[in-house]
């Protein structure tokens, strides 16, 4: 066969195993995960753990993940006492066993010494689910994806991102420059120190800008936000100064 004729050939397998995607993602429970090569990944009551170019990516299914991320030894000690099964840990993690629930150990690899900026990817999806990264420093940066569920979210001393989606959502950025965003229902956001970009979208949202330079957006509803001299705020009904 012709070189250009292989070429179109991948490229149209390619474009046809992209176009697949959305499709099949479409078809399935949110709950799965789709692997790399198309099988269904069910992660119902479990939870896996990878290693990406940008740092550790936790996913779990549709049950109420409790967990915890916090320095052990300089490594990430990662317990959710809300999950049954760890799946799936990369070679730089070692299992633990805890009381209630999974845990895993993890190296920080060598990429990420010296300071550099290391993110920690949590997707916990559905179910009410429980994050907790606030004792971490500064160079871990959490991006929490709450997705459907009532969640509570704190994060710690890095410039972090959340997103809550939809229902009601508790989320606190801790320190650092955090991005927080709770979508759909009646939440409450808390920005602490830190120039943080707050913004509660749809629902009646109670926001507590916290120090710093922050942007308050509070959406549709009725929503109240807490600020300082420092803040803007948008779309806030009712806006109480410190
Ligand atoms: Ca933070
Ligand atoms: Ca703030």
């Amino acid at each position: 066969m012709p070189r250009f004729s292989r070429f179109a050939l991948a490229l149209a397998a390619a474009v046809a195993t992209t176009m697949m995607v959305p499709i099949v993602a479409q078809a399935l429970p949110t709950t799965e995960l789709l692997g790399k090569h198309g099988p269904v990944v069910p992660l119902k009551n479990a939870a896996m753990l990878t290693q990406s170019k940008w740092g550790y990516r936790y996913y779990a299914g549709q049950q109420d993940s409790r967990l915890t991320v916090r320095m052990v030894d300089r490594k990430l000690l990662y317990v959710d006492a809300g999950t049954k099964e760890l799946r799936k840990i990369p070679k730089t993690c070692e299992r633990k066993s805890v009381k209630r629930g999974v845990a895993a150990l993890c190296k920080v690899p060598a990429r990420w010494h010296g300071g550099k900026a290391m993110f920690l990817e949590i997707w916990p999806r559905l179910g009410d689910d429980f994050v907790d990264t606030s004792a971490l420093p500064a160079r871990f940066r959490s991006w929490v994806l709450a997705d459907a569920g009532r969640d509570v979210v704190r994060t710690g001393a890095g410039n972090d991102f959340v997103n809550g989606a939809q229902d009601a959502d508790r989320v606190s950025g801790g320190s650092g420059n955090d991005w927080l965003r709770t979508g759909l229902g009646n939440d409450e956001i808390y920005g602490g120190a830190g120039n943080d970009k707050l913004v509660g979208v749809d629902g009646s949202d109670r926001i507590h800008a916290g120090a710093g330079s922050d942007f308050v957006g509070c959406g549709n509803g009725r929503d109240r936000a807490m600020v300082d001299r420092a803040d803007r705020s948008w779309k806030c009904e009712s806006v109480a100064r410190y």
